[in-house]
């Protein structure tokens, strides 16, 4: 069950009366499900064939790892970025290419649980270069490119468990957030669990994230033994300032749902990063040995590179006054989002009653003034009434997430009432709701967490799906429902299923990417060390029991497409070049009984698939890819002989290349 789907088990105890709320509202909305769709959402959100729709939507895929690229108003599913988790249909994290990005100090890790999506930014606006992704199990955060929509390069976050509330973007992409969800010992050590409270501490990772290729751990600071849930950069007059949400003051170690719901508040971490800045600059970072992986693509080659790093520059409060600050906040806050202004700073106490809202003034004010409750580990609590804005009052009960129009409004999605709430910012006061169907998680409006919404549709991000779709056995597809925010009422227009679990998505117009894309790789700049350019360059070569095979794939064949001489045990690495320059036109490649998965070559670009054969015989290839008319005739076989064989090494390729393979042959 999902972390979401525990509270109801929270909340179970205690509540009956909203168990009664609960029921009532599932079967309101089911029976009124048909009359809440207005009658002109079908035209809403159709987009004629052959027409492209407004936005390009990017939805977590939660277990699945990776990111599912819908168009909006339609829903349609555009493509799937595999990210954190190998993906057999292309052969990410199969071909050798792109195995190095799982690399992790825990070894080579080919899955993860991705929650955040989040786009880059230029001055506090989605800016369509660069999408960001976390893990959430092992801790690291993926850089996706958004002119080919790939993952570019994946950097380990250590002294962590749990990278939830991550990659939240600062308005200049200078960084990239990680907090640990789950508090550990750091540095990680074999203690009693029972020793929490002295042993357990979190820690906040600022990334550097504006140079591709390069990102690193800018600092991290070492925080009490909460655990850390999300976070969002300030903007506008709060530029410089990050939030963070913390739940288990208590720090339980046990039985949470009880134990850590005993407080009526726990704390928005709000964190001045310019600070932090000035006190690594002053040499107040301790140098904190640490490993963990970078894993990037080199952009000449395309092959992913992994570096091991060793430490990281650790900030403890207490030695940089004025660097951490806790608000108070009611009760077991999930959320925290700041409004475009910058001034706002919203929470989702799931457990409150109220939407609590802090203001940036006031934060400004409490600290000149000093109002503090109490210090934790050198951090000023403040006191709530002093940087408190406002409570939107019976909003809905399990407020979880906050976006905004751009327009002055606020939507917050209410996890057990299930539904979106709209209110005003300011006055606090709701003005509309509508169900959804089931149990909202995220919502997301496109740009509804920057300085600049596109507050045209809001997207539910729905965590249970019961009769909504086909029934397709136990397991069924969650799924996303469009609402149309453009007037005073919201209007549900569309649901749509999706991959995974979407916990939380990102938008943005499809004007300012779809003329960016990259359509072909230029196969002269191709810098594979095991390219081939032309037919006449493939070949084979055997380094003992080490067999590299280069080929060119192009419509409607392989070249060499007949290769004999390849023995038992041997590794063979086929390295095969797709030489086609034009858009859309892929190759594959598989051979009977490889061991991993197909290769799915772009245009331009070579990928290499390894192979142990192991058993003589003769085993066909063939291309995956329906690329021509003659597609089901590109294919070759490879002659497996017994271990120490006297077949000669073989290719029906050109004199030339046979004669360097001739010459390789005599050498052995
Ligand atoms: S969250 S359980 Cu983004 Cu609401 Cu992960
Ligand atoms: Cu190439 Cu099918």
């Amino acid at each position: 069950m999902s972390p979401l789907g525990r509270w109801f088990t929270r909340l179970a105890g205690a509540a009956v009366a909203i168990a009664i709320v609960v029921i009532y509202a599932c079967t309101a909305n089911r029976s009124s499900a048909g009359s809440l769709v207005g009658g002109d959402a079908a035209s809403k959100v159709y987009v004629p064939p052959g027409s492209y729709d407004e936005y390009y939507a990017f939805l977590s895929g939660g277990y699945s790892g990776q990111v599912a690229v819908y168009g909006l108003p339609s829903g349609r599913l555009l493509k799937l970025i595999p990210v954190f988790s190998q993906f057999a249909e292309d052969g990410y994290g199969y071909n050798e290419e792109t195995k190095p990005l799982f690399q992790t100090t825990y070894g080579f890790v080919p899955w993860d649980d991705s929650h955040h999506p989040e786009l880059s930014m230029t001055n506090g606006v989605p800016d369509g270069r660069w999408l960001f992704i976390n893990a959430n199990n092992t801790p690291r955060i993926a850089r996706i490119d958004l002119t080919r929509f790939e993952t570019d390069e994946i950097l380990q976050i250590p002294n962590a468990a749990g990278g939830h509330a991550s990659p939240f973007t600062t308005p200049d992409s200078k960084y990239v957030v990680s907090a640990t969800r789950f508090s550990v010992p750091v540095p990680n050590a074999d203690v009693p669990i029972d020793s929490y409270k002295q042993n357990f501490r979190g820690t906040l990772t600022f990334a550097t994230a504006d140079q591709p290729g390069k990102m690193d751990i800018a600092f991290q600071i070492l925080m009490p033994g909460y655990d850390y849930d999300l976070g969002h950069a300030g903007k506008g007059p709060s530029n410089g300032w990050f939030f963070f949400t913390s739940y288990n003051t208590e720090q339980a170690n046990t039985k949470l749902e009880e134990n850590a719901s005993q407080n009526d508040k726990d704390f928005v971490a709000a964190v001045n990063y310019k600070r932090a800045e000035e006190c690594v600059a002053q040499g107040k970072a301790k140098a904190f040995p640490s490993e963990y992986y970078h894993n990037w693509v080199d952009s000449a080659s395309r092959i992913a590179k992994s570096e091991k790093k060793s430490s990281v520059k650790m900030i403890n409060p207490a030695d940089c006054e004025g660097v951490v600050y806790y608000l108070p906040t009611p009760k077991s806050p999930h959320g925290v989002d700041v409004d475009p202004t910058g001034e706002y700073i919203v929470a989702g106490g799931k457990l409150a009653t109220v939407i609590p809202v802090h203001s940036f003034t006031k934060l400004q004010k409490a600290i000149a003034d000093k109002a503090f409750e109490k210090t934790i580990d050198g951090i000023p609590v403040l006191k709530y009434d002093a940087v408190m804005a406002g409570e939107v009052q019976k909003p809905g009960l399990g407020p979880l997430h906050t976006e905004f129009d751009g327009k002055g409004y606020a939507y917050t999605s209410m996890f057990i009432s299930s539904e979106v709430v709209k209110w005003k910012l300011g006055t606090w006061e709701v003005v509309d709701r509508i169900p959804t169907y089931y149990s909202i998680g995220h919502l997301m409006i496109p740009g509804g967490d920057s300085r600049q919404p596109w507050g045209k549709y809001l997207v539910a991000l729905n965590k249970i799906t019961k009769d909504r779709y086909l029934p397709t056995g136990p397991e069924l597809a969650q799924s996303a429902q469009l609402i149309d925010i453009s007037g005073d009422k919201m209007k549900l227009l569309l649901d749509f299923p999706t991959i995974g679990e979407p916990h939380y998505a990102q938008a943005l117009p499809a004007s300012m990417i779809k003329d960016k894309q990259l359509k072909f790789h230029q196969l002269a700049q191709n810098m594979n060390p095991w390219v081939t350019r032309t037919e006449s360059d493939g070949g084979i070569t055997r380094t003992g029991r080490h067999v590299d095979i280069k080929m060119i794939a192009i419509r409607s064949h392989f070249a060499p497409d007949n290769i004999e001489g390849v023995q038992v045990g041997d590794t063979v690495v086929f390295h095969v070049t797709n030489i086609e320059q034009d858009w859309d036109i892929l190759h594959g490649f598989a051979v009977l009984g490889n061991n991993n998965s197909e290769l799915i070559l772009q245009p331009g670009e070579t990928r290499s698939l390894t192979w142990i054969p192991k058993t003589p015989g003769v085993f066909p290839f063939y291309c995956t890819d329906f690329c021509s008319a003659l597609h089901q005739e590109m294919q070759g076989y490879v002659r497996v002989s017994p271990s120490g064989s006297a077949v000669k090494l073989m290719a029906n390729v050109s004199k030339k290349a046979q004669a360097q393979m001739d010459k390789t042959e005599k050498a052995k």
